[in-house]
């Protein structure tokens, strides 16, 4: 009989302590079918997604593997306790456990630091012949990865597309973001024939849409070229994310539209000049959002946001204005989060050597709680702001402004629909004060 190994991304738990159960997981991760990919074949994979499934507790299986993402880590660390005490043995690996290796080591036998691509193999046999480090890491100078094991993911309640991956980290050095901290400016590309039969893979199993899951795909701007060619032949639909200021570059632009791309998120964090300038992001500059969304939008593709509240230049008016910003600019899907210095980041060293963390509970680590004394507000004020921000936006009105009574409405009116139905589901959490940014 095989030997089996079972690996779980964990899901989050909510404000009230509460671990966040969907019906349907839409945006999947690609870690797990890709280490299911990298496991040896002498081994059985099972996998599981907590978000939409429970745990296998009485598991089989003798190796487990627990991801970690952000503030699920605090569950990363609780299954893996669960588990120990159970006789298994647990390895850990994932963003967060990456940037703490150390701590991360308490919970579990062997901590993988990074990329897995190669190190898992090493990894398998030392544990098959007993002799499990405690540390695995080693940094990538080219990415190559097989194709992951999506059959796998395929019973799952998941949505109407598949995740693909063309490339890890980014060029940008955002001081609070996890991506800069681990890459530290350095972007790896895939081969275009090794995304692109990825791609295939997923056109093949039935599915005409993928998210591109890179942190920013036009890092490299003559590789994106050739990629936005090679997609069009598919005649696919995707999503991807990327800096707002791809809004320059009108050639680049139309072939990414021209591919097939409909959607894209922008992480402008800020109407504030001085919290960019403050979070090293002084390349985006807000009084040219309006008009570079305005450009994206006319190429046809839909507008999803990602900003922050509490950083160095934001006031509790500056935050009231965000709302109107969001309003005015008809942004589909907007996303906010608590700017929260994540253990491992530049953030946290500066705000932790200016004594400014305000809550060492990481359970609070969940971006929708200050845990930071913002410089221009308490901290309780700059919950409640964030919250009255949320609010404010999803309120009828403005989603309606946002999504049917926007352009979009005339020229794409079932994507509009789309956007409203997201809206009013992401409004219904809202206001059992949940966050929607992990669905
Ligand atoms: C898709 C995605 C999601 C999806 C899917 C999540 C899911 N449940 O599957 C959604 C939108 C739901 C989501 C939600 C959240 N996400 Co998210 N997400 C991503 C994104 C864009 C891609 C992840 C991915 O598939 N990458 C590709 C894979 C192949 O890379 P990887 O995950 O790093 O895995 C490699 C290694 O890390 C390692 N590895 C990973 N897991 C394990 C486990 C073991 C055992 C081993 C050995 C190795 C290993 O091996 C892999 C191959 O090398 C990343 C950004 C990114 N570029 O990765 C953010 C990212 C991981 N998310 C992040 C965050 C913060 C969150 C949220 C906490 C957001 C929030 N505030 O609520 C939630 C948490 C949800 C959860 N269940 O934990 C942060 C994590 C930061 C950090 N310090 O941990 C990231 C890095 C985004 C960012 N720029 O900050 N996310
Ligand atoms: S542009 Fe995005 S992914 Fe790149 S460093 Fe800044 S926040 Fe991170």
């Amino acid at each position: 009989m095989k030997k089996k190994i079972l690996l779980i991304q964990p899901t989050p738990y909510d404000q009230y302590g509460k671990l966040v159960k969907k019906k349907r997981l839409y945006f999947v991760g690609l870690a797990l079918p890709l280490l299911a990919a990298l496991t040896p074949d002498d081994f059985e994979v099972e996998l599981c997604y907590e978000t939409i499934e429970d745990v296998p507790f009485d598991t089989d299986a003798e190796l487990i593997g627990i991801s970690s993402m952000g503030h699920a880590v605090m569950r990363t660390i609780d299954i893996a306790k669960r588990f120990k005490e159970l006789g298994k043995t647990v390895i850990l690996g994932g963003y967060m456990v990456s940037l703490m290796p150390e701590e991360a080591k308490k919970y579990g036998d062997s901590v993988m630091i990074g990329d897995a691509e190669e190190t898992w193999g090493e990894m398998i046999n030392d544990y098959l012949n007993g002799t499990l480090k405690d540390f695995y890491k080693k940094q990538l100078t080219k990415l190559e990865t097989p194709l992951p094991r999506y059959e796998l993911i395929l019973k799952k309640k998941i949505g109407n597309f598949l995740p693909v991956q063309a490339g890890r980290g980014c060029t940008k050095t955002c001081s609070f973001c996890s991506i800069y901290c681990l890459y530290k400016g350095q972007y790896l590309k895939r081969s275009i024939p090794d995304v692109m039969r990825d791609i295939k893979r997923v056109k093949e199993l039935g599915f005409k849409q993928f998210l591109l899951l890179d942190d920013n795909l036009f890092s490299d701007r003559d590789y994106a070229l050739e990629m936005c060619r090679e997609i069009k032949k598919l005649k696919m639909h995707w999503m991807t994310q990327c800096s707002v200021d791809i809004a320059k570059d009108e050639e680049l632009l139309t072939a990414v539209a021209e591919s097939g791309c409909y959607a894209m998120s922008f992480g402008l964090e800020s109407i504030s000049r001085e919290s960019l300038l403050g979070m090293q992001k002084g390349w985006a500059h807000p009084d040219e959002y309006s008009r570079q969304l305005s450009i994206i939008r006319k190429h046809g593709i839909d507008i999803s946001t990602e900003m922050v509240v509490g950083a160095e230049g934001d006031t509790l008016e500056s935050i009231r204005e965000t709302a109107k910003f969001i309003e005015d600019n008809k942004i589909a899907v907007p996303r906010f989060y608590i700017l929260t210095p994540i253990p491992g980041t530049q953030y946290y060293k500066e705000m932790q050597e200016q004594d400014r963390i305000y809550n060492t509970d990481m359970y609070s680590y969940n971006s929708c709680e200050a845990v930071h004394y913002p410089k221009n507000m308490t901290p309780e004020e700059l919950t409640k702001a964030y919250w009255e921000l949320y609010n404010k936006v999803y309120s009828y009105p403005c989603i309606l402004k946002r999504t049917i009574f926007s352009s979009t409405f005339l020229k794409r009116p079932l994507n509009a629909l789309f956007y409203l139905g997201v809206n009013v589901f992401y409004r219904s959490h809202i206001k059992h004060g949940i966050v929607p940014n992990i669905i």
